[in-house]
């Protein structure tokens, strides 16, 4: 909390990475003229090496959309953070590490993002298919990728002061845990499609287990035997893309 406040001071008009004179912002695009009225919108808690600190926000992915690659955004708390399948994701303010990485597209990034959080928070951190963190078999965190044509927003949220019923969080200190996620992600988002494919499997609690996949119209229990080339999990030899597991 203590660094966290440490970092207050005004904040330029916009982030540092790309920051335009006052001059140019009067004539430079639509675009970046949009980006500029989004990131005034927001009370900022501070800014360093391209990461825009808010205190509230409905969802960083929304904040992260408008903004260049390279950009995070992280937020103290979100009044409207969601999963997958606008599903809610909760954490009261300060209790968790919420945070949306601009990266290039790439389509094996939701498992890449999976592999690089749990080398951040280390221990015995395992990955439940397509995007969960698990500690001890509970829900740590989780990681929600949306796509635009030229850019993915990477959310990554990780329990550290507060979980919800039945899911579990780490007690370690969040701008640690940024760093290391910083770091790791930008490892792992470039890395060879096999190598995330095999640190993955190496850090997977859903392979070999049976599960219960929930799919949109239908449900199929299986063994879950493997991950394809594109990230799809397969349960006795049938290829899931989208769907939502249990494990039984
Ligand atoms: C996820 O979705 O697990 C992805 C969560 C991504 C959250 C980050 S935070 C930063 C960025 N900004 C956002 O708005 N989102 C991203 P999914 O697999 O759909 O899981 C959602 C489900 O997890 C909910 O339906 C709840 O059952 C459960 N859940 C909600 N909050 C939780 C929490 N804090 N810890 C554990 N489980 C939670």
């Amino acid at each position: 909390m203590r660094l966290w406040l440490s970092k207050l001071r005004i904040a330029p008009a916009v982030i540092r990475t790309n920051r335009p004179r006052a001059s140019s912002i009067i004539t430079t695009s639509v675009t970046a003229r949009w980006n500029l009225i989004v990131l005034l919108a927001y009370r900022r808690v501070g800014e360093a090496r391209g990461v825009l600190r808010l205190q509230s926000v409905a969802s960083t992915q929304d904040v992260a959309r408008s903004l260049p690659i390279g950009s995070i955004v992280i937020a103290d708390h979100q009044t409207a953070g969601r999963g997958r399948l606008d599903r809610r994701w909760e954490s009261p303010p300060g209790t968790a590490l919420l945070a949306s990485f601009v990266l290039p597209p790439n389509p094996l990034l939701s498992l890449a993002a999976g592999v690089a959080a749990a080398e951040a928070c280390g221990g015995n951190v395992r990955l439940k298919w397509p995007n969960d963190l698990l500690l001890e078999g509970a829900k740590l965190g989780g990681i929600l990728v949306e796509a635009t044509p030229h850019k993915a927003i990477c959310g990554i949220g990780i329990n550290l002061a507060w979980a919800p019923p039945g899911a579990t969080r780490l007690s370690v200190d969040r701008d640690q845990l940024l760093e290391r996620v910083r770091g790791e992600l930008e490892r792992w988002s470039s890395a060879a499609p096999y190598a995330v494919l095999a640190r993955w499997r190496e850090l997977s609690d859903t392979l070999g287990r049976r599960v219960r996949v929930d799919l949109p119209g239908s449900v199929i229990e299986g063994t879950a035997e493997d991950i394809g080339s594109n990230g799809e999990l397969i349960v006795d030899g049938v290829a899931i893309s989208v769907g939502s597991v249990i494990h039984l």
